[in-house]
């Protein structure tokens, strides 16, 4: 009740209480999307707090994905990130149109032996070579502020990418670079709880709502060049379709 949830804040920490503060804020409304948060020595001095104490309080904002920092412009509260549910966009497209810094952290990459369940998805034979990416998807912030906003599962033949090294960052990067043309896809959308493991990976409580998206891309010659399970933050995009009558 409020009467416990006022005593639990006085003993925790200053930041802690400030960063609950500012997420209350936040949530209902006070603090919009898009608005600048007063900057830190300004905060620290309305507050008679620290800066370090405010700078941790933001730091935890950051990471929850509720504001972000732009180098040198200062912290706003966060907009939720429009998406195209039918433009084949990807993961940086989308964040570079917004001024995001995209970024991979590679947590598996490898070659291996495709399963029958890639073999169905990639249209490979079995015994065909893939290659495999697993990465967390964050956006930046500067240094250490980094949100993770999702996590993906990339499989992609062999014969269409020949060296996992070939992708740095951007994975449709490096289909451009060696002139491969994506020109199609196909997308399934459903919604998930992040596991222990993946909540642990997105720095999230887990059980935290996400949207599971699996999406098959073909390339203008017909092959398959991906299969890929995404999971997304469910708190952090808005999918959004233009609809027609058949
Ligand atoms: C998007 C795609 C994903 C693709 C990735 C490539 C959705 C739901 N998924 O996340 O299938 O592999 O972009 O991004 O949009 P990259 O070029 O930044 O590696």
């Amino acid at each position: 009740n409020e009467y416990q949830r006022q005593v639990a804040a006085r003993r925790a920490p200053a930041y802690q209480h400030l960063r609950r503060t500012l997420q209350h804020a936040i949530e209902n409304g006070s603090l919009t999307a898009g608005q600048a948060l007063p900057g830190e020595r300004e905060l620290a001095r309305l507050l008679a707090l620290s800066r370090v104490t405010v700078r941790k309080a933001i730091a935890g904002l950051v990471a929850d994905g509720l504001v972000t920092q732009r180098q040198g412009a200062g912290t706003f509260v966060a907009e939720r990130i429009v998406k195209s549910f039918s433009a084949l966009t990807s993961f940086t497209d989308d964040l570079r149109a917004r001024g995001l810094d995209p970024r991979s952290e590679f947590l598996e990459r490898g070659t291996g032996e495709v399963t029958p369940e890639e073999a169905m998805a990639l249209n490979l034979s079995p015994g065909a070579q893939v290659i495999r990416y697993y990465r967390l998807r964050t956006a930046g912030g500067s240094g250490e502020n980094r949100t993770a906003l999702a996590l993906e599962r990339t499989v992609v033949p062999a014969e269409v990418l020949s060296d996992p090294a070939l992708v740095e960052n951007s994975l449709y990067a490096a289909f451009d670079k060696l002139g491969l043309r994506p020109v199609r896809a196909l997308q399934r959308l459903r919604a998930i709880a992040f596991d222990a493991e993946q909540a642990r990976l997105m720095r999230l409580p887990e059980g935290s709502p996400g949207l599971f998206i699996e999406r098959r891309t073909f390339l203008d010659d017909g092959r398959v060049a991906e299969f890929t399970r995404s999971f997304y933050r469910g708190d952090a995009y808005d999918f959004v379709a233009e609809l027609h009558t058949e």
